[in-house]
């Protein structure tokens, strides 16, 4: 943990949003009087039929329920679109980066937003898409995947953005999770100079469902797709065919808005649900706060709207708060490193949000990248995704907001929909490393891990989780609340348990110490260890997998499988290759293992489970202090394992 801290400038904090003094009175107001505060700032957004009840929330296990403006209705895509039609119809809604730089750049203003997006929900409507359907998302970073949100989220359906680097396997198991009636693609993703064929993933992930998935395909490329008779339609064409009005359907505040499947400690990914009303007040007023958005800045997120950080920072929160929001379909790396700051200096960004791994892979080049570009237009800098490490902090601040842009480390989760912990960039001095505060109506806690007592003291270390609901929280698992109960409410009754570890240091500051459960962080991208073991099991040759996190310099964590062959099996250099080569197509690109090390046994109790402490220690070439061995079944295996470690150094 850094001691240093730096401060917002005085001349910043004297034009921002929020500066200390009125930080620490909105959150004492916040967390002294919910109510009261949210019946106040769901006023942000305009309502059809007004709420009456503000929060409605049961956190005890068995009954966990949570609800907010419950009476409350409206609808989304007005808020994000409509509403600022009269005042900014012509200004710039969305600034489209293509991959190539050379290739022109879009400017969609709020106008042309609402016309792409009443067609598509036309589209939509015609394909037989109604109130409470579900629709997958399976897209490029293009204009379009914004329309298609949007255009869902008029009509009532509901969204499942599955990230276009997702296989076929993974992607056909979100369209049935959420029985889809209809995916929306594009016949190819261009990225980095390269193209992935999405619509032949799609086809191999529709392949053998039973129900007719229709499939509507945005022509980006011109590259050649194999057609389903009657079953695809083309965006272009369809979209000729219909009006480019469409009156937006009125929703209840607590109807679905999106479901997005995240990766947990045990199972398959979990589809999380979020709702209309609560998520989009609290994804715009993060938004504009956190980033201390000004009316004409340019907002740039890096992420994909594959993520959750690109539904709350690319679409809904910066377009509820008729902001211009850049979208990038590129790399940082393409043609070279200095992309993202060509990006900058080209539209004139004013907020930069990306994540620490991209950060590390761009330190790494060298700062003549950075240096080459103009970047005074930068107010404010971002991160997200993993904890972010001093020194890759300090290389942001220095080389890219030149000592001038406080950097804002913004800890949440796709759970929760927006920022928990954060600085507000003109009140909240920062230290690099730590996520500072919470936000307004955030009550974190520092649970014992064995005890689950709350720790009191100012400082203190154990496990983070949340004393009371705020409005942008997930509702439940899509299909399957006991599950949401047993993840989040359970271990620790009475509070949501992130599954974070962390510090609070004497200035009351949190410091996020990383997933306390199975869930590896690779390059940001959450990931369950039980779903790599599983692909690998898969394999004919494989008998048993464990999977565990290691050190990376640049992903933060790698992935780690100890693979036990079965019998008679020879372990070769070409299988390794091939069971690489099967976690991506099983999963994807992602989930590809960095290190598998052939495992004659794996280190278990006597009662068969799989002691996952040793397996970490090894995998990190921590082996001296392995603890308590005793309890194993052979200690020999560890020994063996030992020898054979692949991450040594
Ligand atoms: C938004 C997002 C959530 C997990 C979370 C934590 C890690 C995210 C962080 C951070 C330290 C930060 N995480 N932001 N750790 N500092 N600023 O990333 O959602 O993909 O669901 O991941 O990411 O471990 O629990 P998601």
């Amino acid at each position: 943990m850094s001691d240093q801290t730096y401060a917002p400038s005085a001349d910043f904090a004297a034009n921002a949003h929020i500066d200390a003094a009125k930080y620490k009175e909105m959150y004492a107001a916040s967390v002294n009087d919910p109510e009261a505060f949210w019946r106040e700032h769901g006023q942000r957004l305009d309502w059809i039929r007004p709420y009456s009840r503000v929060k409605d929330v049961n956190f005890d296990f068995g009954s966990v329920s949570i609800k907010w403006f419950e009476d409350g209705t409206l609808n989304v895509a007005a808020n994000c679109i409509d509403r600022h039609l009269a005042e900014r119809g012509d200004q710039t809604a969305i600034i489209w980066e293509p991959d190539e730089p050379g290739d022109e750049a879009l400017h969609i203003s709020y106008k042309e937003l609402h016309a792409q997006t009443c067609k598509m929900a036309n589209v939509l409507k015609a394909l037989g898409v109604g109130k409470g359907d579900r629709v997958v998302i399976y897209l490029p970073m293009i204009p379009e995947a914004a329309y298609a949100m949007l255009a869902c989220a008029r009509i009532g359906a509901i969204h499942s953005v599955v990230f276009a680097g997702f296989s076929p396997d993974a992607l056909g198991a979100r369209v049935n999770g959420c029985d889809a009636k209809v995916v929306i693609t594009a016949d190819e993703a261009p990225r980095g100079g390269r193209a992935t064929k999405l619509k032949d993933n799609v086809n191999q992930a529709l392949l053998h469902d039973t129900r007719d998935v229709k499939a509507l395909v945005v022509r980006r490329t011109g590259g050649q797709v194999a057609w389903r008779r009657d079953l695809d339609f083309w965006w272009h064409e369809e979209a000729e065919k219909v009006s480019p009005d469409c009156p937006p359907e009125e929703m209840g505040a607590e109807d679905p808005l999106f479901i997005l499947y995240t990766s947990g400690s045990t199972g398959q990914p979990k589809g999380v649900v979020h709702t209309s009303g609560g998520y989009l007040v609290y994804a715009a007023m993060t938004q504009e706060l956190v980033f201390d958005y000004h009316e004409g800045d340019v907002f740039w997120c890096t992420a994909d709207v594959g993520w959750v950080t690109g539904h709350s920072y690319i679409v809904y929160g910066p377009l509820a708060n008729g902001a211009t929001t850049l979208m990038f379909e590129g790399v940082p790396t393409y043609p070279d490193a200095s992309r993202f700051w060509q990006v900058c200096e080209k539209h004139k960004v004013n907020q930069f949000y990306t994540a620490p791994t991209a950060i590390r892979a761009l330190m790494g080049q060298g700062t003549e990248y950075v240096s080459r570009c103009d970047l005074s237009s930068l107010k404010v800098l971002g991160t997200v995704g993993e904890p972010i490490n001093p020194e890759a902090w300090t290389w942001y601040n220095d080389n890219v907001g030149q000592g001038r842009c406080p950097i804002v480390d913004t800890w949440w989760q796709t759970e929760t929909g927006g920022h928990l912990l954060t600085p507000l960039p003109g009140a909240i001095p920062t230290k690099p490393g730590s996520a500072t505060l919470p936000f307004f109506g955030v009550e974190p806690a520092v649970l014992e891990p064995e005890s689950g007592k709350e720790i009191t003291d100012t400082e203190a270390s154990g496990v983070l989780a949340l004393k009371d609901s705020w409005p942008g929280q997930m509702r439940t698992v899509w299909g399957d609340h006991e599950r949401f109960e047993a993840t989040y409410f359970q271990q620790y009754k009475g509070y949501y348990f992130s599954g974070d570890g962390c510090k609070r240091d004497a200035d009351g500051y949190y410091w996020i110490t990383g997933r306390v459960d199975d869930v590896i962080n690779v390059s940001g991208h959450r990931m369950g260890t039980a779903e790599v073991e599983s692909a690998l099991v898969a394999h004919a040759k494989v008998a048993e997998a464990a999977v565990v996190g290691y050190p990376h310099s640049i992903k933060g964590q790698g992935i780690y499988a100890y693979v036990t062959l079965m019998n008679g099996v020879e372990p070769t250099e070409a299988l390794r290759k091939e069971l690489e080569a099967w976690v991506r197509t099983e999963i994807g690109p992602i989930a590809k293992p960095d290190l598998i090390q052939w495992a004659p046994g794996l280190p278990k109790t006597r009662s068969g489970k799989i002691m996952r402490r040793i397996l970490r220690k090894i995998a990190e070439d921590d082996y001296g202090a392995l603890g308590d061995t005793s309890t194993l079944a052979d200690p020999s295996v560890v020994d063996e394992l030992i020898e054979n470690r692949m991450n040594r150094g």
